[in-house]
């Protein structure tokens, strides 16, 4: 092997070990680059014969192209691996089974809670929301609970050890009857500051309320729905349409009685208690328990700060609960409250 054959080999040998891009530019350098060995030799030519530089020169040259060629190999070589080591590191199984996305839904309450808010918006009801821990003013005195009654007691409510700014007790909302207190108070003070006289008072309190209580058809957490419609002739006769115009729309059936049963509350005067009952479905003819109701008692009316003489109207409590477990047939209060997806993606 001549010399200029050992320097192929050698090229040959040295491009074959670089494994990558720039190894391999190195050892380009070291034959074909500035101070390469080929360079050397095309320099060491100057002292040559003009015969002697001409077949030097040719075989140099040849030299030098057997060498660009192994490089060009190479340098394919060496991307094609690199390219081939990106797509096995990219790879895409797509045979894999997708991983879904699945869509959520509203809770069952809370599509209630919607259904009464729009009966009784179309009814020209104001919604009102406020504070989950209230004062036990706004809980219990405002709606004419007799200091020390047996109900503000830690036996069904929740006191917490905080107190408002004014040093008064705090408790978790028994009812949303505290809320409809605030909205009729500050009605009655915005129009007693301009004498225009009052437009009525018509509001809803839907929310989450607390009581000490808990099995099958209780939870310590629960709604309720209050409403109120306060103004200068409103009687008992516009409870039972409003009443009778809900429970119809709600259940989306005209063929559904309604019966008041005289009862007693210490916030309304008379009081009755609202049963309804289908003529239709696996409930047919039963008589339900769905609400309480009543004339506001004139003490209540003194708390909103107006006038019981020149001021009337009746006010009311269900349970929007109880109202889901009707309209979709759930035996257990639980389930509402427990979070298991088994059960609340059946009403998406
Ligand atoms: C029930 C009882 C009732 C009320 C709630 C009420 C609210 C104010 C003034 C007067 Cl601000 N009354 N609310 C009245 C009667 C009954 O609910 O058994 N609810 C499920």
């Amino acid at each position: 092997m001549n010399d200029l054959e050992q320097i192929v080999a050698g090229a040959a040998a040295d491009f074959a070990a670089a494994l990558t891009p720039a190894q391999l530019e190195d050892a380009k350098a070291r034959f074909t680059g500035k101070t390469g060995l080929v360079t050397e030799l095309l320099k060491g030519m100057a002292k040559l014969s003009p015969e002697e530089k001409k077949t030097r020169g040719a075989a140099i040259n040849e030299t030098k192209q057997r060498i660009e060629a192994l490089l060009g190999e190479r340098r394919r070589a060496l991307a094609e691996a690199e390219l081939q080591a990106q797509l096995k590191a990219e790879a895409l199984d797509v045979t894999l089974p997708g991983r879904g996305r699945s869509l959520g839904g509203l809770h069952p309450v809370s599509r209630t809670l919607e259904r009464i808010e729009q009966i009784f918006g179309s009814m020209g009801f104001d919604v009102a929301d406020g504070p989950e821990i209230e004062t036990d003013w706004h809980s219990f005195t405002a709606l004419n609970n007799p200091e020390n009654h047996p109900a503000r007691s830690m036996q069904d409510t929740f006191y917490v050890d905080m107190q408002d700014e004014a040093g008064r007790p705090l408790c978790l909302r028994p009812h949303t009857s505290p809320m409809q207190v605030r909205y009729a108070r500050q009605h009655a003070a915005r129009y007693a500051a301009n004498l225009d006289g009052m437009p009525e008072i018509r509001v809803i309190a839907p929310g989450r309320t607390y009581r000490v209580d808990s099995d099958a058809t209780h939870s310590p957490m629960f709604h309720q729905c209050e409403g109120l419609w306060i103004g200068e002739n409103v009687s008992f006769k516009d409870l039972k349409a409003v009443f009778t115009d809900f429970f119809r729309t709600f259940f989306e059936t005209d063929e559904l009685e309604l019966r008041f049963r005289p009862s007693f509350f210490p916030f309304t005067e008379p009081s009755a208690e609202v049963d309804i009952a289908f003529a239709s479905g696996p409930l047919k003819g039963r008589w339900l328990e769905v609400a309480g109701s009543g004339q506001v008692h004139p003490n209540v009316v003194r708390n909103y700060g107006l006038d019981p003489e020149k001021y009337i109207g009746f006010a009311f409590g269900m349970g929007p609960d109880r109202l889901t477990m009707l309209r979709y047939g759930v035996n257990d209060l639980r389930l509402f409250f427990e979070g298991d997806l088994r059960f609340l993606s059946q009403f998406k």
